[in-house]
């Protein structure tokens, strides 16, 4: 049986919530990695435009969110809440982090990279696509104004970002507030692994882009981590990366 593809932005932290959904149920993948702008290619050959996309014999998922689904559903059902109430919440709070954290995070830390070439070639760049690398150090005044454009990524943007987000965690905050050691289910689930993969490129866990020495990012961006990571959100997001990125869920109980 041939294995599904995940076509990713090696960097991009969607794919990241996808890559360790995959990782986390053990299944077996392959990944098709670009660096910005040059995964437009493979994504458009399968119907899409952003990353993550799970292809294969009879798969064609063009959204981190009903990747997580789908796994749910092959794993029976390791990822959310079995049904009711507790299901229904832990889904829309999954949308909500999609919405919420996954865009603003991005905006605000490319605000940063994308004003320090050198710091950008350095967090993309793990040697394993030389090409693409190479072309986007030669091309990086055209591809910057893309991406800029794309996400429109300015200072008011930014700025605008970050106050979403100081929202985002004291709403996550709050429902913590209870005590709770889980979002859902007192289990880790996919609220876990989407607040820590969505907030990654904000709080940089130490397993996150392991190639990226922290010292060469720029201030602003090194300034995120402690910006943020007084909220109690922030620290059970790197908590859960910090116990479970490496985790099996076939390891676990349930
Ligand atoms: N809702 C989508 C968002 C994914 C997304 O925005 N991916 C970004 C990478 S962080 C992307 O591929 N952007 C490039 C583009 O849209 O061309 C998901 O959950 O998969």
């Amino acid at each position: 049986m041939e294995k599904p593809t995940l076509v990713t932005i090696k960097i991009s932290h969607y794919c990241e919530k996808a890559r360790w959904a995959l990782d986390y149920l053990s299944m077996d993948y392959r990944e098709d990695a670009h660096l910005p702008v040059f995964h437009l290619g493979a994504a458009r050959r399968n119907g899409g435009r952003s990353t993550p996309q799970l292809v294969g014999p009879g798969l064609r998922l063009l959204d981190s969110t009903s990747i997580l689904l789908h796994l749910d559903g092959a794993s029976g059902g390791r990822l959310f809440p079995a049904g009711g109430a507790e299901r229904e919440a832990a889904l829309r709070f999954e949308l909500l982090m999609d919405k919420e954290l996954g865009p603003h995070a991005r905006r605000l830390v490319y605000w940063y990279l994308l004003a320090d070439r050198g710091a950008l070639l350095r967090v993309v760049s793990d040697g394993s696509r030389p090409g693409q690398e190479r072309a986007l150090g030669l091309l990086f005044p055209a591809i910057r104004w893309a991406m800029r454009k794309s996400m429109r990524v300015d200072r008011v943007g930014a700025e605008r970002s970050r106050a979403r987000l100081h929202a985002f965690f004291a709403g996550v905050d709050a429902m913590l507030s209870d005590g709770r050691r889980f979002l859902f289910d007192g289990r880790f689930t996919a609220a876990e692994l989407g607040l820590a993969s969505l907030a990654a490129p904000l709080l940089m866990p130490a397993g996150y882009l392991p190639w990226v020495d922290r010292a060469s990012l720029p201030p602003g961006m090194r300034g995120l981590r402690e910006e943020f990571g007084g909220y109690a959100s922030a620290r059970h997001a790197l908590w859960a990366y910090e116990s479970f990125r490496g985790a099996k869920a076939e390891g676990l109980d349930r």
